[in-house]
């Protein structure tokens, strides 16, 4: 996975430094991703996908007052990279009953017997009397590897070389493990055969037999965009609760490995990322990306995103709830710039109407200098403006070059037009009454 993190934090540090982020960088940003996601076997569908998303999203989406394209493209690729790893809900362990049976299965060398000691190990740390049942009774060697294991984490064991059959060997090890009133139990089985159907044929068997409550496939993560079919393969046989990619230490192909399962819908619970016992991490989409990002500061740009969203939805309710901010007059100013020369206007409007002392006197500079005052503030001070204080005026008037005495101006201007509009929704909603008449 180093060259894959090498790949992005070259991106990410390409996209800080552009001094512009046009179609033709983003072009480029795209280009690199997508070479990236290559070099990791990631699946040419996957690509695609992701690259028209990005493209989409960066074309589409609004940026919100305070934010830089370039943060809008840092927070879209986050966004897309975690959704193909398989998105922001990650898996949780849910242990509701005891004995808690998990099953590992898996082909040949995927690192299940590995990995059930590693498990074993994680579990332990969290508090669980946890045991392993060696139910590989094919591999030479295999009890004796899972049992140096169990003791090595310090975990109950069950295993009988002698038995020559894998049920039984669960049966009684089942029966052991509730006599030690064991809290989580974990079953290794067997990988021997190299066809897959036969394997699939016999979990079949053992899970019927057994009745665990959560089967794990190990999937090797060497074995890149592959993991995806074999994963289909191994979940239409018996559902798969959850999914273990080892082996991503190193793995330059365990971005495919990831992103192929992440597809099936299956929930990676775990990755393996070393041979030693302690090398098993929670999978988390979300840290994942940030990681392979390479920046800290992502995520409190995500949670800066996040929080505009959310006074974007407040920013509704105050439109639904007819409440007057700064961002209407904002958008007013805007509009009434983009109609064209103020003279012109003013020459369109019926000659008799009396305007506000205050729209005589205003000019395009003034206009545009209000605008650059209220581009200025943050989000949360355009919804409620009644926070402002003079730190804030100060830092507001320093931001758009103007002098506290100008943005105060305009509080005054918007309280003064606050206090008219909602006369206007008055006399509105009165002479709305008498408009109902006439069926309009
Ligand atoms: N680098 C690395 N090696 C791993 C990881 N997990 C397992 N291995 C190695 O992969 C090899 C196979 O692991 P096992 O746990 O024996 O695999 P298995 O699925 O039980 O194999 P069978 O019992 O033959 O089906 C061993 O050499 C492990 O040390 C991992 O996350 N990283
Ligand atoms: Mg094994």
């Amino acid at each position: 996975m180093e060259s894959l993190r090498r790949g992005f934090a070259n991106i990410v540090s390409k996209i800080r430094k552009v001094p512009i982020i046009d179609e033709k960088t983003l072009r480029e940003v795209i280009r690199d991703i997508q070479r990236e996601l290559l070099k990791a076997d990631v699946s040419v569908d996957i690509i695609l996908e992701i690259s028209k998303r990005v493209e989409q999203r960066i074309k589409e989406e609004k940026l919100p007052p305070g934010f830089s394209k370039r943060e809008l493209l840092l927070k879209v690729i986050y966004e897309e990279l975690v959704r193909i790893l398989g998105g922001e809900q990650p898996y949780e362990l849910k242990i509701h009953k005891q004995p808690y049976v998990m099953m590992l299965v898996g082909i040949q060398g995927s690192g299940k017997t590995t990995t059930a000691a590693k498990l074993a190990n994680f579990l332990k740390k969290k508090g669980y009397k946890v045991g392993l049942i060696a139910a590989d009774n094919f591999r030479p060697g295999a009890y004796d590897q899972l049992k140096q294991l169990a003791e090595q984490v310090g975990v109950y064991f069950y295993g009988d070389p002698k038995n020559s059959s894998a049920i039984d060997i669960a049966r009684k090890g089942l029966d052991y493990m509730l006599k030690e009133k064991v809290s989580i139990v974990i079953i290794d089985t067997a990988g021997r055969h190299k066809e897959e159907r036969e394997l699939l044929r016999e979990m079949k068997e053992m899970e019927k037999a057994i009745n665990p409550d959560e089967v794990i496939l190990v999937l090797d993560g060497t074995i890149g965009k592959q993991a995806g079919p074999q994963a289909e393969a191994f979940h239409s046989a018996t559902p798969i609760g959850s999914i273990i990619v080892t082996k991503l230490d190193g793995a330059a192909r365990g971005g495919g490995a990831l992103t192929a399962v992440a597809k099936t819908g299956a929930k990676i619970a775990f990755i393996g990322t070393g041979e030693n016992i302690d090398e098993l991490e929670l999978f988390d989409p979300q840290s994942f990306v940030s990681r392979l990002l390479g920046m800290g500061d992502l995520k409190a740009l995500i949670e800066r995103f996040r929080a505009a969203e959310m006074l974007d939805r407040k920013r509704a309710e105050a439109i639904a709830s007819g409440k007057f901010t700064l961002l209407d007059m904002r958008d007013q100013f805007e509009s009434l710039r983009k109609m064209g020369p103020l003279k012109r206007i003013m020459e369109l409007l019926p000659s008799g109407l009396k305007l506000p002392k205050d729209f005589e006197k205003m000019s395009e500079e003034s206009i545009d200098r209000w605008i650059a005052i209220m581009n200025s503030m943050t989000y949360e001070e355009l919804l409620n403006p009644e926070i402002i204080d003079r730190s804030r005026i100060i830092r507001i008037a320093r931001g758009s070059g103007t002098r506290p005495g100008d943005v105060k101006a305009l509080l005054i201007a918007y309280h003064r037009s606050k206090k008219l509009m909602k006369k206007l929704m008055r006399q509105r909603r009165r002479s709305m009454r008498g408009l109902e008449y006439f069926g309009v």
